[in-house]
């Protein structure tokens, strides 16, 4: 299947993540990349094409799309890096809906983060607007490779996007790749299945009350305190949500997969998009899911069962050791299915 990439993908570098109030280390790094493709290893690498923001205007709200953009420049120009030394964009105050409304944008630079940050761990760097919007070139790219007559095509996507609401960035996501990708396939119904670890919360933000499309995710019970803990319980309105108990493997793994196909299949869809994290894996350090490289595979079979044109966007996973086997073994799945 043709495997679409951005070197501009690599030019976002997060550095850490605040957790409890620490700086610890990154999880979401540019080297992602270059496993998956290192183990892909296609002479044939398609590098995205550049798009217009017609599209991510309908999945994001200008205001955050704007605020991404000069994010950086306006936390450098401000002089945060040299005085207190933080390097990064990261929030302090948070936009919080108990605090009643109606909540204006702010002005103060430091304050600006969290009216469209929702958690601490996804910092901004120089370079990650451009990565971000590379990241949603690639899966533009891919959609129009389906568009165009391909069963399936690969979005090699980095920062990831699932995460990614309409008007807000968290959980190492900035833009909704796969959102932008489901909105440009032609199909009258498109199903977007979520198979990383934690539940797209994003995604299902985007699509809730849409008519093109539906979303369903199979992820780790945010209940059994899982990211992203506030989203994701099986009576979640208007999607499909499969939370699994820690320590599941491939058996309650691929029950949760197949049903998610089953309610495709009768959902009459016509398109596809795949949001592949293979953070579910074992060994993961982001998740306590225990699916092995073969469950991987058969999953990749499963969904390309349903023989629909097909996106298969990157979500998450971490282990550098194993992320690049991990999705070249459900794109083999996918392909001899
Ligand atoms: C796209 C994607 O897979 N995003 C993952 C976001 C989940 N990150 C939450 C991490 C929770 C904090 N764990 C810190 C452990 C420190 N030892
Ligand atoms: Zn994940």
């Amino acid at each position: 299947m043709p495997v679409v990439w951005s070197d501009r993908c690599l030019l976002h570098d997060p550095g850490r993540e605040i957790w409890v109030g620490l700086p610890t280390e990154a999880t979401e790094v540019p080297a992602r990349v270059d496993r998956i493709l290192d183990t892909l290893a296609r002479p044939d690498l398609l590098l995205a094409e550049a798009h217009g923001d017609e599209i991510l205007k309908t999945v994001h709200d200008e205001g955050l799309l704007r605020y991404l953009q000069s994010a950086w420049d306006e936390w450098q120009a401000s002089g945060l890096p040299e005085d207190p030394g933080q390097s990064r964009v990261v929030p302090y105050i948070f936009a919080h809906p108990g605090l009643g409304g109606p909540l204006v944008e702010p002005t103060a630079v430091w304050a600006k983060p969290g009216f469209f940050a929702y958690d601490t761990m996804t910092l901004v760097s120089e370079g990650t607007w451009e990565a971000a919007r590379a990241a949603v070139d690639v899966a533009l790219t891919a959609a129009d490779l389906v568009r165009e007559g391909e069963r399936v095509a690969y979005a090699c996507t980095r920062p990831p996007g699932h995460h990614a609401c309409y008007a807000a960035y968290g959980g190492s996501c900035y833009l909704n790749n796969a959102a932008c990708a489901a909105g440009a396939l032609d199909s009258e119904r498109v199903a977007v299945l979520d198979i990383d670890a934690h539940q797209c919360n994003g995604t299902q933000q985007i699509f809730a009350g849409n008519s093109k499309v539906i979303v369903g995710s199979v992820h780790v019970d945010p209940r059994a305190g899982w990211f992203p803990h506030f989203l994701g319980y099986a009576h979640g309105l208007g999607a499909k949500n499969l939370p699994l108990a820690p320590g599941s493997g491939d058996e309650e793994w691929l029950d949760a997969v197949r049903s998610l196909v089953t309610w495709t299949r009768e959902s009459g869809a016509t398109g596809l998009v795949v949001s592949l994290g293979v953070d579910a894996a074992a060994g993961d350090p982001t998740s306590p899911l225990e699916v092995t490289q073969e469950g991987y595979r058969e999953a990749g079979a499963v969904l390309g069962g349903l023989g629909l044109p097909t996106v298969i966007v990157q979500e998450g996973g971490y282990d550098l050791e194993t992320i690049g086997p991990l999705v070249l073994e459900t794109l083999l799945g996918f392909e001899e299915a």
